[in-house]
C-alpha cells in the first residue's frame, strides 16, 4: 500500500524534469514537444509550486497542532516582485532545477526573467512588509500575513520626452500562479445601512442593518523560510459580489442594471492607491480600509473560537500587528464584532483590546497620518478617562483626543492606533526619538513605556555585478558607459524631501566645473555615471518636474563631446524590485539625502551596503545606526543634523547661500537645459524663503562629501576596504534581527518550528 510520505515529490535531476514535462502536457497544455519560454517558465514554476505547497500544508497543520500565539500582520501593502528564484533558493533545490533545466535545453535564470514583478504597494513600507514576511517564516514564527489582491498594482511609469506618464499595471493578465484562490473560504462583508432600535430578551438595543454587502475571498500566498521548512502564509482579499446581495432589485427592478451594480462591488479591491497625501478622505479607500480589515477580523475570530471558547483567552493567542495607520479600523472592527456580536461588556472588550494591538509608524511629518470622518465612542470614554489622568488641559485634551473638531470632523487614525496599542513602535532609533519628543508627546508624557523602536532590517539582495548592470543601461537607453567610472546610484520614491534635486544640482555643478576645466585638470577627475531612478506619485506636480530636470540635464551633458565618459547620467525608468536586484549590486556608491529628521527610517541604503556599496548620505533615520555599526570614516556624510534643521528654517531669509549654489539654480533658470518656464516654479522653490527642504544650507557640504567619496574611490585599496567593512557591518540591518525584537518585545510569540 502507498504510504502517505511516499507521494511527496522527489529532487533528483530526472523527476524533476518528468515534473516539468507533465505541467508543460497537462497543466499548461502545450506539446511536450514544443513550447516555448515563457510556457518552460509556467511549467517550471507549477513544479516549484507544488514543493512549496506541500511544506505550506505541512507548517498550517503543524501551527494548527500546537496552537501557539500568532501574530497576524495587517498591511495594505505588500511589495513581492518575483517569486520563482528567491522560493528556489529558499527551499534550497535551485541548483537541482537548474541542472535539470538545462538538461531539457533552457537556462534557469532567463525562465526566471519571464516572471513579471507583484507589485502591490509604493515604496519602503510595503517592501519592508515583505522582507518581514520573509523573516518571520525564517525564524519559524507562528505569523499569518493579511493583504489586499489589487487587479492594478502600482503604475507603471513610462518616460515620453522625459516626462512620466502612468500606465495600468493589470499584473493578473498573463495569470499568478503564486496564489491559490481559496473559493470556499470568503466573508461578507456589509457597508452602509441603519441603525434601528430593536428589543432582543426583552430589552431594548441598537441594531444595525447594513445597507450593501460584498464578498471577500481568500487567495493565499505561501511563504518559504530560508534553511526551514516553515512555510507561511500571505491571505490576500479579493472583493466579489455576493450572492445574498439584494434580491429585491433583482425582482423589482431592471435585471441589466442589477447585474450591472453587483459588478461594482469588485472596485472595492481593483487598484493600490498611490502613496499620495490628496488621496485623502476618498470613499473607496476609506471602503478599502474597512473591507480588507472586516475579512481578516471574521478570518481570526474563526480560527480563535475552532479551539477556544472563552474570550479571556483571545490575548494569549492573538497579537496583531498594524503597518501604519492604514489598518487602524481593525481597531475599531474588533471593538465592534466583542460588543455586538460577541456580547462582551465595553469593559472586558477595552480590557482586550489593549492586550492584542501593537502600531508601527513609517512616517514623521503630521500631513503622512489619515484622518477619516467617523468613530466617537471610543472617544468619549477615553476622554473621560484622560481627564482623570491630567485633569481638565483643555489644550492638551484636544491634541489627544481621537476627534479633530473643526469646520470638517475627522478621526486621528494615528492617536486612534496610539491610544489602543500596547506598544507604538518607530522604524529606526531618531525616527522614534521624534515620535517621543514631538508628534506623539502628549501620548509619551502619559505613557512612555508604550513606545519603542525597531530599526528596520531587509533582506539580502541577491548578487550580480557592474557589468549586467552596464549592459541594462546600454539595451535602455542606449548609452555606453565606462566600466572605470564610479557608478553612483539614488533610487527611490521621487519626493521633495529625499532632495533628488540635490543631487541634480550636484551633476550641475560637476558638469560646470568640468566645462571650466584645462586639459591637465580634467585628467584628475574621477569619471562617474550619475544614475537616478524612481517613480513620482501621479498627483505630486513637483516630484514630476525633478524628474523632467534630470532628463533635460541628462539629455544636455550626454551628448557633449567635450565631456566624453567624464559624466554622465542615466535615469532609469519604471524602478521597481526586479530592476532594484539589478541596479543595487551594481552600485559602488549610492546616495541616501534626505533633509535630517524627514526620513523615517529608509531601508535602500541597507540593501546598497549589504552589497558592498559606500554611503553617501545626511544623518537621518537609520543611516545614523548604520555610521555606528560601519565607522564615520567609512560613510560620506555631510548637512544639517536633525536638532539642527528647525534653527535654520528659522534663519530663513537671512541664511546665505553659496554662490555655486545660486550659480547652478540660475543656470537651469537661464534655459540652459530648456524648458525655461516650466522649471521656474522648481528654481522658486528652492530659493530664498521657500527652500525648505535646505537644499542651499546643505549644498557646500554636499559637495565636500562628494569630493571625499572622489578623493577615496581612486585610491583602490581604501575603496575595497571601506567597502568591505560597509557590506561587514550591515548584519544588523537584516529584517531577521527586526523580527526577532518584535517577536520578543512586542508581539511575545515563540517559534513553532515544523519538523522535517
Ligand atoms: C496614504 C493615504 C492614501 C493613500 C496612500 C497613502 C500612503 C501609502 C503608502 C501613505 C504612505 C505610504 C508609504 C509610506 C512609506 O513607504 N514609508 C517609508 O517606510 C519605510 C519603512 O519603514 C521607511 O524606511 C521610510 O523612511 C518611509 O518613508
Amino acid at each position: 500500500m502507498l504510504g502517505l510520505m511516499d507521494v511527496f515529490l522527489k529532487n533528483d535531476p530526472i523527476s524533476l524534469q518528468k515534473d516539468i514535462l507533465h505541467h508543460v502536457e497537462y497543466t499548461v497544455a502545450r506539446s511536450r514537444f514544443s513550447f516555448d519560454d515563457f510556457e518552460a517558465y509556467q511549467a517550471l514554476a507549477h513544479s516549484v509550486r507544488d514543493r512549496l505547497i506541500e511544506r505550506w500544508h505541512d507548517t498550517l497543520i503543524h501551527f494548527k497542532k500546537e496552537d501557539p500565539k500568532r501574530v497576524y500582520f495587517l498591511s495594505l501593502e505588500f511589495l513581492m516582485g518575483r517569486s520563482l528564484s528567491n522560493i528556489v533558493i529558499n527551499l534550497g533545490i535551485r541548483d537541482q532545477f537548474a541542472d535539470a533545466l538545462s538538461q531539457l535545453g533552457f537556462d534557469f535564470e532567463v525562465l526566471a526573467e519571464q516572471e513579471g514583478d507583484a507589485c502591490l504597494g509604493n515604496g519602503g513600507l510595503a517592501r519592508l512588509s515583505a522582507c518581514q514576511m520573509d523573516s518571520l517564516a525564517t525564524l519559524d514564527y507562528p505569523a499569518v500575513g493579511y493583504g489586499l489582491r489589487y487587479q492594478y498594482g502600482l503604475f507603471r511609469q513610462v518616460i515620453v520626452d522625459g516626462f512620466q506618464h502612468e500606465q495600468p499595471d493589470y499584473w493578473l493578465n498573463f495569470g499568478n500562479l503564486w496564489d491559490i484562490e481559496r473559493i470556499h473560504i470568503t466573508y461578507p462583508v456589509k457597508f452602509y445601512g441603519t441603525v434601528t432600535d430593536e428589543f432582543l430578551n426583552g430589552e431594548k438595543c441598537k441594531v444595525w442593518v447594513p445597507g450593501e454587502m460584498v464578498e471577500a475571498v481568500a487567495y493565499d500566498n505561501p511563504i518559504p523560510g530560508y534553511g526551514t521548512r516553515n512555510t507561511i502564509n500571505l491571505r490576500l482579499w479579493a472583493a466579489k459580489p455576493s450572492d445574498q446581495h439584494d434580491m429585491e432589485s433583482f425582482n423589482t427592478g431592471d435585471y441589466v442594471d442589477a447585474v450591472v451594480n453587483r459588478q461594482r462591488a469588485e472596485s472595492i479591491s481593483s487598484i493600490l492607491y498611490p502613496d499620495d497625501r490628496s488621496y485623502q478622505g476618498k470613499e473607496l479607500r476609506l471602503k478599502q480600509q474597512y473591507f480588507f480589515v472586516s475579512a481578516s477580523v471574521q478570518d481570526i475570530f474563526r480560527r480563535f473560537k475552532d479551539t477556544h471558547k472563552k474570550f479571556d483567552e483571545f490575548p494569549e493567542k492573538v497579537a496583531l500587528q498594524l503597518n501604519d495607520t492604514h489598518p487602524s479600523l481593525a481597531i475599531a472592527e474588533v471593538m465592534r464584532v466583542l460588543l455586538d456580536e460577541e456580547h462582551l461588556s465595553w469593559h472586558r472588550a477595552w480590557d482586550i483590546i489593549c492586550k492584542i494591538f501593537s502600531f508601527t509608524t513609517h512616517t514623521v511629518s503630521p500631513e503622512g497620518l489619515e484622518k477619516i470622518p467617523i468613530i466617537y465612542d471610543i472617544n468619549f470614554n477615553f476622554v473621560e478617562e484622560l481627564k482623570k489622568m491630567i485633569g481638565l488641559d483643555y489644550d492638551r485634551l484636544t491634541r489627544m483626543s481621537i476627534v479633530e473638531e473643526g469646520a470638517v470632523k475627522n478621526i486621528r487614525m494615528a492617536n486612534l492606533s496610539v491610544i489602543c496599542s500596547n506598544t507604538v513602535n518607530g522604524v529606526s532609533r531618531l525616527h522614534s526619538e521624534l515620535l517621543r519628543t514631538k508628534l506623539f508627546k502628549d501620548f509619551y508624557d502619559l505613557w512612555p513605556h508604550k513606545f519603542q523602536y525597531k530599526t528596520n532590517g531587509v533582506t539580502q539582495v541577491k548578487k550580480v555585478n557592474k557589468i549586467r548592470l552596464a549592459e541594462y543601461i546600454e539595451a535602455m537607453s542606449g548609452l555606453k558607459v565606462s566600466l572605470d567610472a564610479m557608478f553612483d546610484v539614488q533610487t527611490k520614491r521621487i519626493h521633495e524631501y529625499k532632495r533628488q534635486l540635490l543631487n541634480i544640482l550636484g551633476i550641475i555643478h560637476r558638469y560646470d566645473c568640468i566645462k571650466n576645466m584645462d586639459k591637465n585638470d580634467r585628467k584628475k577627475v574621477v569619471p562617474r555615471v550619475c544614475i537616478i531612478g524612481g517613480k513620482a506619485a501621479p498627483g505630486y506636480e513637483i516630484a514630476k518636474k525633478i524628474i523632467k530636470l534630470c532628463h533635460a540635464v541628462a539629455e544636455k551633458i550626454n551628448n557633449d563631446n567635450d565631456i566624453g565618459d567624464l559624466l554622465k547620467l542615466v535615469f532609469i525608468p519604471d524602478y521597481n524590485v526586479s530592476v532594484a536586484e539589478m541596479v543595487i549590486p551594481g552600485a559602488d556608491l549610492s546616495q541616501h539625502l534626505s533633509t535630517a529628521g524627514h526620513e523615517a527610517s529608509g531601508t535602500g541604503s541597507m540593501k546598497f551596503l549589504m552589497n558592498g556599496c559606500l554611503l553617501l548620505a545626511t544623518a537621518d533615520g537609520s543611516t545614523i545606526e548604520m555610521v555606528e555599526e560601519i565607522g564615520q570614516d567609512n560613510v560620506f556624510l555631510f548637512g544639517a543634523k536633525a536638532h539642527e534643521v528647525v534653527a535654520l528654517r528659522k534663519k530663513g531669509p537671512t541664511l546665505k547661500v553659496p554662490l555655486q549654489f545660486s550659480r547652478v539654480v540660475r543656470m537651469i533658470r537661464d534655459g540652459h537645459f530648456g524648458f525655461k518656464d516650466y522649471f521656474k516654479s522648481l528654481c522658486d522653490k528652492i530659493e530664498g524663503t521657500s527652500d525648505y527642504f535646505l537644499l542651499g544650507a546643505d549644498f557646500m557640504s554636499y559637495l565636500e562629501a562628494q569630493a571625499a567619496a572622489d578623493k577615496a574611490f581612486v585610491d583602490e585599496e581604501r575603496w575595497t576596504k571601506m567597502s568591505i567593512l560597509s557590506a561587514a557591518g550591515s548584519g544588523r540591518f537584516s529584517s531577521d534581527r527586526t523580527i526577532q525584537e518584535y517577536a520578543e518585545n512586542t508581539w511575545d510569540i515563540q517559534p513553532c518550528r515544523c519538523p522535517f
